[in-house]
């Protein structure tokens, strides 16, 4: 019999390159999924079989991080070999409107599965997404698994919270539990609340007519930015490592936010200083101003290696949104020569 995987916040960005992932590896993966009044499965669609179908490797189950009692369910229900906890309030911004809510999905929720497992009795290997916003107000120019945490947000606050709660059941109980902490990972399932994908999808829109504009804050920070199914599969390798560990993923390299709109108007052929106009609702009460990733813990490990690098990164989720807006890419954006 295959393995047995959870992933919990399957329908995220992360999730549902995961389950991808995981079902090509010949695993049977189950997702706890939120009863929504809308659909809620757009990024799974593509692998969801309906159940009646003898075979089936996909299953969805509702439930919630917040619902202990349907997580305990499910863990005896399942019995996996494997949880992916990857189900967050994951918007730094949104987390200070939202701090009492985003402290419960992340450190409650956290604790609650652990809590969970322990009870059930079956041992599956855990791991937690962690953050590389647990850095926070930094004071090295990189960062790695040594690097303390100065939080800045309550969404970071809350994942240390998560973090060392992932500790605590590894040493007292002897769980194989993980935490990874990942730096900025995009694609074009990013949601577009978030700068990356806000940037493609506004810059396509605007080539296509569909917005005359893009408002955004703060254009100094500094990120580390890959490519999310390349971060989903250092979690697979963290969890079939022979010892627990903790490990940071990152690229290594960092690029202002202002960097990342120059690069994808300039691959529209427009001028950003003609469309992007500031909107302090964008603006958080407290930064994160620079975030450099040392993964070299990951290479040396588990033998991973990011290959996805900035300039690709731009263009391929910018070449999504325009297919996504109407747009032809290989018409309305400058050909790769061109612009490398
Ligand atoms: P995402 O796209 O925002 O997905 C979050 C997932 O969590 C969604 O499936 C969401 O369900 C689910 N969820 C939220 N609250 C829940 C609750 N109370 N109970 C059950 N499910 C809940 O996030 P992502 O980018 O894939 O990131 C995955 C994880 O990695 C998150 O924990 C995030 O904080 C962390 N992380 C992300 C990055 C990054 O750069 N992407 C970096 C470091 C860490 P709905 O679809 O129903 O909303
Ligand atoms: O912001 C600035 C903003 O929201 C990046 C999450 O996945 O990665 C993500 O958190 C930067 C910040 O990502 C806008 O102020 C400017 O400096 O894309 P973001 P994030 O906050 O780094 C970490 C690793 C996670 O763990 C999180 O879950 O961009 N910025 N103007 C803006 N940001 C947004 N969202 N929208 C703007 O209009």
């Amino acid at each position: 019999m295959g393995r047995v995987a959870l992933i919990t916040g399957i329908t995220g960005q992360d999730g549902s390159y995961l389950a991808e992932q995981l079902l090509a590896r010949g695993y049977d993966v189950h997702g706890l999924i939120r009863r929504s009044s809308s659909f809620n499965t757009g990024r799974i669609e593509h692998l969801y079989v309906d159940p009646h179908v003898e075979g089936v490797r996909l299953k969805l189950h509702y439930g919630d991080l917040l619902d202990s009692s349907s997580l305990r369910r499910l863990i005896e229900e399942i019995r996996p070999d494997e949880v992916y906890n990857l189900a967050a309030q994951s918007h730094v911004r949104v987390s200070f409107d939202m701090p009492e809510y985003t402290a419960d999905t992340i450190v409650v929720g956290t604790t609650a599965l652990l809590e969970a497992i322990h009870q059930s009795g079956v041992k599956p290997r855990f791991y937690q997404a962690g953050s590389s916003e647990m850095y926070g107000a930094v004071l090295e120019s990189t960062q790695d698994e040594t690097t303390p945490f100065r939080p800045q947000s309550p969404y970071a606050a809350a994942k240390v919270g998560a973090h060392a709660m992932v500790r605590v059941y590894r040493e007292a109980y002897g769980l194989f539990a993980v935490n990874g902490v990942l730096f900025n990972h995009e694609s074009p399932r990013r949601s577009p609340t978030f700068v990356t994908r806000k940037i493609t999808r506004g810059v396509a829109r605007i080539l296509a007519g569909l917005e005359p504009a893009l408002f955004l804050g703060n254009l100094d920070a500094q990120r580390d930015w890959g490519y999310a199914p390349e971060y989903t599969d250092a979690m697979w390798r963290m969890l079939q490592q022979d010892e627990p560990d903790d490990y940071v993923v990152a690229t290594g390299e960092t690029h202002h936010v202002y960097e990342f709109l120059h690069e994808a108007f300039a691959l529209a052929g427009l001028d950003h200083d003609e469309y992007v106009k500031f909107d302090a609702a964008y603006l958080r009460p407290a930064e994160v101003d620079l975030l450099c990733g040392d993964a070299s813990k990951a290479r040396e490990r588990l033998g991973w290696e990011p290959t996805t690098r900035f300039h690709e990164l731009v263009r391929l989720m910018l070449e999504a949104d325009c297919r996504e807006a109407g747009l032809d890419p290989d018409t309305v954006l400058r050909p790769v020569e061109a612009s490398a």
